[in-house]
């Protein structure tokens, strides 16, 4: 049986290690495409060279042609600009706009039956850019920051009561920035809520690290930002579309009523399958959690009129 094509724009950090993770899952040929030539096709190059060792089956080509895309079952958007220190996700929005809005057109007349996941920040703004862009569903266009915003709180308690990372639930929703919103009733560790392993003030502080979990690994970089979770993230939900396994996972996408806001793109549970966003899940919310995910929506529109 044939595999699935997947294109990813932009050959760097994360675009890179995206096409590694996939290729060793074997979820589907990988295009990467990216503006500076040499950059795919050489990482496309040094990929297929660790298949004879990986015994992977998916073919990986490199290209500067947006054209490749052509027909793409998921095209995985992470071309841009990265932070630097100091910098926040919004500084970015010029600069990132030029490049996701042309790619989004373009994508739209060459792979009009894709899935789109979008990794490029400031990530609500440029998943709403791609959506209005592409003239796509709302189904097939989602972004990448609640699997990886859960993930880093899922982690940090798990170092911090030494247990299994799975042994941790837990789920952020918002805002991919300082308007995230973690819900913190609901998370468990071993099945118990987590306020029966730890005292108020401690899980304000792994909030608190979780809201600066991008900026933390930043600042250690100096140059470049995270890269080997965010790709985990982006992998999760390509193979809940590619697979079609109706995983309820937290994406960025367009709501339209759900939770009480239309127009604005946010972090919001949805179950995913082969077609995209099969459903968004509302899950019942305290009043502060609800407040917080409508303080989120308010800045996220307030951003982009
Ligand atoms: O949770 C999340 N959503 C994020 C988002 C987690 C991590 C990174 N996040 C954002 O993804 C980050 O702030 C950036 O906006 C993107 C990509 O991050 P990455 O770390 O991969 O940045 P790199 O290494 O600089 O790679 C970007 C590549 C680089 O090779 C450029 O040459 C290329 O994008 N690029 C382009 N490719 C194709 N087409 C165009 N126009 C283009 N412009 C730049």
């Amino acid at each position: 049986m044939a595999l699935p094509k997947i294109s990813i724009l932009g050959a760097g950090q994360v675009g890179a290690t995206t096409a590694h993770l996939l290729a060793l899952k074997g979820l589907g040929d990988v295009t990467l495409i990216d503006v500076v030539e040499g950059l795919a096709q050489g990482k496309a190059l040094d990929l297929m060279q660790s298949a004879p060792i990986e015994a992977f089956p998916v073919q990986v080509c490199g290209t500067t042609d947006y054209d490749a895309m052509a027909d793409s079952r998921l095209v995985i958007i992470t071309a841009g600009l990265a932070r630097k220190p100091g910098m926040s996700r919004e500084d970015l929005l010029a600069a990132n706009a030029n490049i996701v809005g042309p790619i989004a057109q373009r994508l739209a007349a060459v792979a009009p039956e894709a899935v789109v996941i979008v990794v490029t920040n400031p990530l609500d703004l440029m998943v709403a850019l791609t959506l209005q862009r592409s003239g796509f569903p709302r189904s097939r266009v989602m972004g990448m920051a609640g699997v990886l915003d859960s993930a880093r709180l899922r982690s940090f308690i798990a170092m911090r009561l030494a247990v299994a990372p799975s042994d941790v639930q837990a789920m952020v929703l918002g805002s991919h920035g300082d308007l995230m919103v973690p819900l913190r009733g609901s998370i468990t560790v071993k099945g118990k809520p987590l306020t029966t392993w730890l005292r108020s003030e401690e899980i304000d502080q792994l909030l608190q690290r979780t809201k600066e979990g991008g900026a933390e690994i930043v600042a250690l970089l100096k140059q470049g930002s995270a890269f080997y979770a965010p790709a985990s993230g982006v992998c999760e939900m390509a193979g809940a579309v590619l697979r079609n396994t109706h995983a309820v996972v937290p994406v960025c996408a367009a709501l339209q009523g759900e939770y009480g806001l239309r127009e604005v793109c946010i972090g919001v549970p949805a179950q995913l399958g082969a077609a995209g966003i099969e459903r968004i899940v509302e899950l019942p919310l305290t009043p502060e959690e609800r407040a917080a995910l409508q303080a989120a929506a308010r800045q996220l529109s307030d951003s982009f009129t």
